[in-house]
């Protein structure tokens, strides 16, 4: 029979009250685990239309990456049907016979009588008050008479306890967010960064936050040093294209997001093409090295929904094999990719040569971009070729569709 504390509330976000709190739990008593568990909460009845259940787990887990290893982020009510009760989720995990300590913060201990089926609650777990806020004696009468009253009517096991007070509140996180002011000492940063580069909460855009997370999830840093080559250059291109100013943000974005999915490796692609209901076939069983165009364009749109365009997502989707019928945007996606200053492969040198030259001999016009376009289809199928590959049907008729 384990020791195991509950730790359950929204968590949106969780901060570093939070975190306080959870080290005073294990602190103060002997536990063998803590769970903390977000709550699922309802669609209709989200804090912030766009609040995802999965962002909320994802930034438990950075919080507490590096805290004692008592501590388990638990994501039991996210994935249970319909709106999580603390009674249910307490007789889940005392069903293997072990005992349950129940942390809770002070809205929730004063509202605790009005919980889905009290007693249960009670009769299940001890219940502990962490108290976060600054509390006087008016409070801490209060908090006594809630006490009393819980342990006569339910025969409640009752402890309350003071977390060092460090005075914050998600609500408050949340407007500091959409103000754009300084969270460092609300959030542990990598919170911070995961809020800003996804946007959560609304908060503004910042490029720097972009790049953190893309270089967080590409977990390379040659890789990111060409996701950063593929930004410079997409820049320079727009540029030169004279793109209007939306789409040469776009384009950018594109850039930073096109390789996101690069360093899964082995069975990891054939997984996400599962996970996102696409078709896995022959093509794709033997052009392995394209698969990331594909789960890229994916799972950069599940990650960052509000950045993600249809146009950002066609771009990435086709940015290594290419497709008949591309657009400007795509192309320019597709050639920054090839070009980028950090590639030194015989072949990326020949068209970055090409692509100046004939620039500079003609001038800067689609056409010029589809000349380029064909020599790196050839070069890349010419390789491929000289390799004995497979040579994917999409590249065929990206070069048959600009010749
Ligand atoms: O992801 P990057 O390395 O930045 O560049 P990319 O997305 O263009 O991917 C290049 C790799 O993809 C390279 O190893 C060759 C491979 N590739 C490109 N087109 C085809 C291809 N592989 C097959 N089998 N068939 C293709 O048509
Ligand atoms: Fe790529
Ligand atoms: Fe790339």
């Amino acid at each position: 029979m384990a020791e195991i504390g509950i730790y359950g509330g929204t968590f949106a976000p969780v901060h570093l009250g939070h975190i306080r709190a959870a080290e005073t739990a294990l602190a103060s008593l002997p536990l063998d685990k803590l769970l903390v568990i977000p709550a699922g909460i309802p669609p209709h009845k989200r804090l912030t239309a766009g609040d995802d259940p999965a962002d909320r787990l994802e930034m438990l887990r950075l919080a507490f990456a590096d805290a004692d290893p008592r501590i388990e982020i638990s994501d039991y009510e996210i994935n249970a049907e319909g709106k999580s009760y603390t009674a249910l989720t307490l007789k889940h995990f005392s069903e293997n016979g072990d005992h349950l300590t129940f942390f809770c913060g002070t809205d929730m201990f004063e509202s605790l009588d009005t919980w889905y089926h009290p007693e249960t609650v009670f009769s299940l777990a001890r219940v502990v008050h962490l108290r976060r806020e600054v509390t006087d004696a008016e409070d801490l009468k209060r908090f006594g008479e809630l006490q009393r009253h819980y342990e006569e009517t339910y025969g409640a096991d009752i402890l309350q306890l003071d977390a060092e007070p460090l005075v914050m509140s998600s609500t408050e996180v949340r407007s500091r967010i959409e103000a754009g002011l300084s969270l460092d000492e609300f959030l542990p940063s990598p919170v911070a960064e995961y809020v800003r580069s996804h946007r959560l909460y609304g908060a503004p855009y910042r490029e720097e936050a972009l790049a953190a997370e893309v270089a967080r999830v590409i977990g390379n840093e040659y890789r990111f040093s060409h996701t950063l080559g593929v930004v410079k250059e997409a820049a320079r291109l727009a540029e030169m294209f004279s793109l209007p100013p939306e789409e040469a943000e776009e384009l950018k974005l594109a850039a930073y997001l096109h390789d996101i999915t690069k360093s899964i490796k082995g069975n990891g692609q054939k997984e996400l093409y599962f996970y996102y209901g696409l078709p896995f076939g022959e093509t794709e069983e033997r052009s392995p090295k394209t698969l990331h165009a594909v789960t890229g364009a994916y799972f950069a749109r599940e990650r960052f929904p509000d950045l993600v365009t249809d146009r950002i997502f066609n771009a990435i989707r086709r940015h290594t094999t290419g497709e008949a019928g591309m657009t400007l945007f795509d192309k320019l996606l597709y050639l920054a990719d090839y070009i980028e200053e950090g590639r030194s492969f015989p072949d990326c040198v020949a068209l970055r040569d090409l692509f100046a030259r004939l620039t500079e001999e003609k001038g800067v016009s689609e056409a010029v971009l589809d000349e380029t376009m064909i020599r790196s289809f050839d070069l890349t199928l010419e390789g491929l070729m000289k390799d004995g590959d497979y040579i994917h049907p999409m590249t065929v008729a990206a070069r048959n569709s600009l010749v």
